[in-house]
């Protein structure tokens, strides 16, 4: 690694214990009993993505042919997402210094083979508030540009327990997943890697 990290972007290695992350796994398959993984598709195109989704929280991102948006039920099932874990709600009273609570995270799952292009987290009206990210399971290769897409990137690799925020100016910086490497955890029963990552949304009514 060599550069700077853009202002407001944090990065905590092995921030979760072995014994951590197996509690937050095991949210996450009593979450997928509930709220299935499901393939989002990207809009316009309708391309089916590379990962799998579902979601805690009172809102979920859902990502469909018609636009990404934030929802309160499973699109599949029709029911609301499976309470937040409260290791997550603790994590974010730790990491962030933002007063209201997330209200959604995203579950994302990359097997053998999924990325995450280049992109800039901007379906939350709650623009300013950081994303706090945890990484689960195999080894994935991050890169992490500036606010334009033309800007120059860098790219380090994320294992499993850590952590990374986006705050302030990152918060609007291009960012994505090139590439996982398989077989490098056994955390994940199934295989593969989890991303949990946790937004708040919009205001409060
Ligand atoms: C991932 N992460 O780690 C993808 N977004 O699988 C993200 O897209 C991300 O790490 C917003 C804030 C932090 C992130
Ligand atoms: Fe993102």
């Amino acid at each position: 690694m060599s550069g700077s990290f853009p202002e407001g972007f944090r990065y905590l290695p092995e921030y979760f214990s072995r014994a951590q992350q197996q509690i937050l796994i095991e949210h996450v398959s009593i979450a997928a009993k509930a709220a299935p993984f499901f393939r989002g598709k990207m809009p316009r195109t309708g391309t089916p993505l590379s990962t799998l989704g579902s979601n805690f929280g009172p809102l979920g991102w859902v990502a469909a042919q018609s636009g990404y948006r934030y929802c309160k039920t499973h699109p599949k099932t029709g029911k609301s997402w499976p309470n937040m874990p409260e290791e997550l709600l603790n994590l974010w009273q730790e990491v962030s210094d933002w007063l209201d609570p997330p209200q959604a995270c995203l579950i994302n799952w990359y097997r053998e083979g999924a990325k995450l292009g280049l992109h800039v987290d901007a379906d939350e009206e709650a623009a300013d508030a950081p994303v706090v990210s945890v990484s689960l399971g195999d080894q994935a290769l991050y890169r992490l540009g500036g606010p334009a897409r033309k800007d120059p990137t860098r790219s380090f690799k994320l294992s499993s327990g850590d952590v990374c925020i986006l705050g302030g100016a990152s918060r609007r910086c291009f960012h994505g997943i090139d590439r996982i490497y398989p077989g490098t955890s056994t955390l994940v029963p199934k295989g593969g890697r989890i991303n949990l990552t946790l937004r708040v949304v919009r205001g409060v009514l």
